[in-house]
């Protein structure tokens, strides 16, 4: 095989790094068969949590019940008025909507959106799906799935034909957080649970974790924690429910428990699901779950940046442990170039640069064209450092390199 030189290097890391399709392992948009859980198009797109939060700064004249009061679409009409029209689209969120609308070929230089909805109006769940994917260059996306959701629970208990492109993910917030809600919620579904965390109502719980990893044919058990989240912490709950029914049946099961670590949930109340904010974790949580629980694999994301370092760490000392993603606050051009070199330095390539987080589907198209743009830049400058210091460097050896970080085979059991 050829060797890529110092001059053709960056040319060859961007082709690949395109080219190369991606699994992604954690997302917020379904299987067209989910229905309206699966949001896309232009209203959705502007109306996304982080561009609500963004408004306001723009707007801090307008009520938050005024905002919530209007219809999607004044909503989106709003924020592009504030955000694209009467000031340029600066910030990352702002930007990724130009970069879809770039990729679909749509104008952006609009003061106005009717355009671009007739563009969307023109189109199919189904057929968008394969839009996206085929522009964003995504394989599969690993879904977020709440069996407790009132909307998404009742689809799957019917049943449906699954999109081979959407895998499950059992997500465990509803059972787990603020106990004893999660008992409430079990005990109308026929599980035989009190408020208690006796060993009946903790196998009880097992027994709704593995129902529902079946029905989904769940890839791992997912959770979103507090930075207040410690372990071990007998006097927890939710530490009780995470160490003997989460990990237990992950162990059980041979499938990955995830675990995303450092969310203030509503510090603002008024802006509904665009109201939660970061706190600094503490890494000994990780590392002694990681220690305790050595049969499991723990993908684990970090929100707060002085996380970042230490997660890197503790990956080097637990191998049963996955760090992936640039997640929420962190998914910005400055934080991601400083992550992925951080990571690529202490990991190697034993580690999941990027997940889109997308709520979205035409998310995909932005989130991955972005985060491929700064990881072909990262890269390219370590194989550079590597050539110089006399490595070979060809298409081949490329092209596996970036498989391992893009393809998702390294969070599989
Ligand atoms: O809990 C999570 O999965 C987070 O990713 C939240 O969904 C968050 O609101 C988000 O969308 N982050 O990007
Ligand atoms: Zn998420």
């Amino acid at each position: 095989m050829p060797k890529i030189g110092p001059d053709t290097l960056a040319a060859a890391v961007r082709k690949t790094v395109e080219e190369t399709p991606v699994t992604d392992i954690h997302t917020h948009v379904y299987d067209a068969a989910l229905g309206p859980l699966l949001l896309w198009g232009i209203d959705e797109l502007l109306t996304y949590h982080y561009l609500v939060a963004e408004v306001f700064r723009a707007r801090p004249d307008l009520a938050y019940d005024a905002f919530w009061a209007m219809s999607k679409p004044q909503q989106a009409d709003l924020i592009w008025a504030e955000l694209f029209v009467k000031r340029s689209p600066v910030s990352e969120s702002c930007r990724g909507v130009l970069t879809v609308l770039k990729k679909l070929g749509l104008d952006a230089n609009t003061e106005e959106l009717s355009a671009i909805r007739a563009y969307f109006a023109g189109q199919t769940a189904a057929g968008y799906i394969d839009t996206v994917f085929s522009l964003a260059n995504v394989s599969k996306v690993y879904m977020t799935n709440d069996p407790m959701d009132p909307l998404e629970g009742p689809v799957w208990e019917k049943g449906f034909q699954r999109d081979p492109r959407f895998l499950g993910v059992l997500r465990v917030d509803s059972l787990v957080m603020n106990w004893p809600d999660g008992a409430a919620r079990l005990k109308p579904r026929g599980y035989d649970v009190d408020t208690s965390l006796s060993g009946r109502t903790l196998g009880e719980a097992r027994r709704y974790l593995n129902e529902w990893c079946d029905r989904i044919n769940a890839r791992y058990l997912a959770v979103s924690l507090p930075p207040s989240f410690r372990y071990p912490d007998e006097a927890s709950s939710l530490t009780t429910l995470m160490a003997k029914a989460v990990f237990a049946v992950a162990k059980e099961r041979g499938i990955p428990s995830a675990m995303m670590i450092g969310v203030k949930k509503l510090v603002n109340p008024g802006l509904q699901l665009a109201g939660d904010s970061v706190g600094k974790s503490i890494i000994e949580t990780v590392e002694r779950i990681c220690c305790d629980f050595p049969d499991v694999k723990f993908l684990i994301t970090m929100l707060a940046r002085e996380n970042m370092h230490e997660l890197c760490v503790a990956a080097r000392k637990f191998k049963n442990m996955v760090p992936f993603g640039c997640w929420w606050f962190l998914n910005d051009p400055s934080l991601i170039r400083e992550i992925t070199a951080m990571r690529l330095e202490l990991l190697g390539l034993t580690f999941v640069p990027q997940h889109s987080d997308a709520r979205v589907l035409d998310q995909l198209i932005y989130k991955w064209a972005h985060s491929r743009a700064i990881l072909a830049e990262v890269l390219t400058q370590k194989y550079r450092d590597m050539l110089e210091a006399g490595y070979e460097l060809t298409d081949e050896r490329l092209q596996r390199d970036v498989r391992i970080l893009l393809d998702g085979k390294l969070i599989e059991p």
